[in-house]
């Protein structure tokens, strides 16, 4: 039985003996197998692992596409006094007559024709503004930013939204019109606000050129640093710091006297001291009942003679010989600039009334009628004199003794 029992199984014995003994074999085998595998496999799947994990972190560092993306950025101002000031809430667009201009375009990168939208937004007191760009995807583009009267400035591969606040730099002003150059048509501009404050009906805030809430020379002197100059511009210009030393403002002579009826003049000279000045403005106040503007005729006039060896043109030249004031303001746009002692203008008067002195006198305390030398929208901060005339019954001339200096 046993032998019978062994027989079969004998008789299958060979054929699992020779599965023992492949079995280490295989065994062997399946470990090399597996160890030459275990080897490779992590060269092959380190190289695909590898491009896995790169293009893995290209995604994580580079979030897919989304839609309207903030824009943070800023600029600067000038004429408008340090960051913080009032005076740099710019709006970053045109309102005429409630027709809005956006004043932020966003191009398709390296172009700059058509803009792909547009948008606008006012910055704060420190040029920073934030904007959502409404119905484009996150990405790369190149911004051109423009305030309502300001040059644009433009900025080329801005990724947004940015990791921090985009520095546009300087907004250059002095674009009155709002057509991206500044130009005499943006002095013209100005003229209808001439002397005039917000409040005023004609008062134009876009000719308000330094915000100060009223209009005058110091605004046309603002302008001059960028006159001639078009937008879009990639940095503004550097500050011109005016030289106050010594400068003055002045009538000659300071004190004369003149025979009721008689004509005669007097000139209102500017000294640029140290420094230079592109324009000079004048507003002096006179007593109608003693003295009047007249013409080289002696006729009444309506503006005073001004000094075309030095200025070309007045920006704003009026008399009121009822109210008794001259307004002249001038500017001289190119360089050179005015500089040293110059004869402005001559005020021709006529002597309507006895007085031992009337006295002509600038106005310089506050705005608009702030009589000045500036250079680039700085007041040169001159010393300021007026006259005294004394009108006699008769002529009177005064010999002065001739001084001579050792
Ligand atoms: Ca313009
Ligand atoms: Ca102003």
């Amino acid at each position: 039985m046993n032998s019978n029992k062994r027989s079969p199984l004998g008789s299958r014995q060979e054929p699992r003996s020779r599965v023992w003994l492949l079995a280490p074999i295989l065994a062997v085998s399946f470990v090399l197998v597996w160890a030459v595998g275990a080897h490779t496999a992590p060269a092959a799947s380190t190289s695909v692992s590898g491009a896995q994990s790169t293009s893995t972190g290209t995604l994580l560092s580079a979030p897919a596409p989304f839609l309207s993306p903030l824009l943070n950025g800023r600029v600067a101002l000038e004429r408008r006094g340090s960051p913080g000031d009032p005076r740099w809430i710019t709006p970053l667009y045109r309102d005429e007559g409630g027709v809005i201009t956006d004043g932020i375009q966003v191009y398709q990168p390296g172009t700059f024709t058509s803009p792909l939208r547009t948008y606008n937004t006012t910055t704060d007191a420190n040029g920073a503004f934030s904007v959502r760009l409404d119905g484009l995807w996150s990405g790369v583009y190149d911004i051109r930013i423009k305030g309502g009267d300001t040059l644009s400035v433009r900025k080329a591969s801005v990724t947004v939204p940015p990791a921090s606040a985009v520095d546009f730099g300087t907004l250059l002003v002095g674009d009155s019109t709002g057509n991206d150059v500044v130009n005499a048509d943006d002095v013209s501009y100005m003229v209808p606000s001439f002397l005039l404050c917000t409040g005023d009906v004609s008062y134009r805030i876009y000719a308000d050129t330094n915000k100060s809430k009223c209009v005058n020379g110091l605004d046309v002197s603002a302008l001059v640093p960028n006159y001639l100059r078009q937008g879009p511009v990639l940095t503004g210009l550097q500050t011109q710091l005016a030289s106050n030393a010594a400068a003055s403002l002045a009538l000659s002579p300071s004190d004369t006297r003149v025979a009721i009826d008689e004509v005669f003049t007097i000139d209102i000279m500017g000294n640029t001291g140290a420094g230079a000045a592109d324009t000079v403005q004048a507003y002096i106040a006179f007593d109608p009942a003693y003295l009047e503007v007249v013409d080289s005729s002696g006729q009444p006039a309506d503006k005073i003679e001004l000094n075309t060896a030095v200025f070309t043109s007045a920006t704003w030249n009026s008399v009121d010989n009822g109210a008794g004031t001259v307004d002249l303001s001038a500017t001289q746009f190119v360089q050179p600039y005015i500089s040293g002692t110059r004869k402005v203008a001559t005020i021709r008067l006529k002597a309507k009334a006895l007085t031992s002195g009337t006295t002509l006198t600038f106005a310089h305390q506050a705005e608009p009628r702030l009589s000045d030398l500036s250079l680039a929208g700085t007041s040169l901060s001159p010393t300021i004199s007026g006259a005294t005339v004394g009108i006699n019954s008769y002529r009177v001339r005064v010999y002065l003794p001739v001084v001579f200096r050792g």
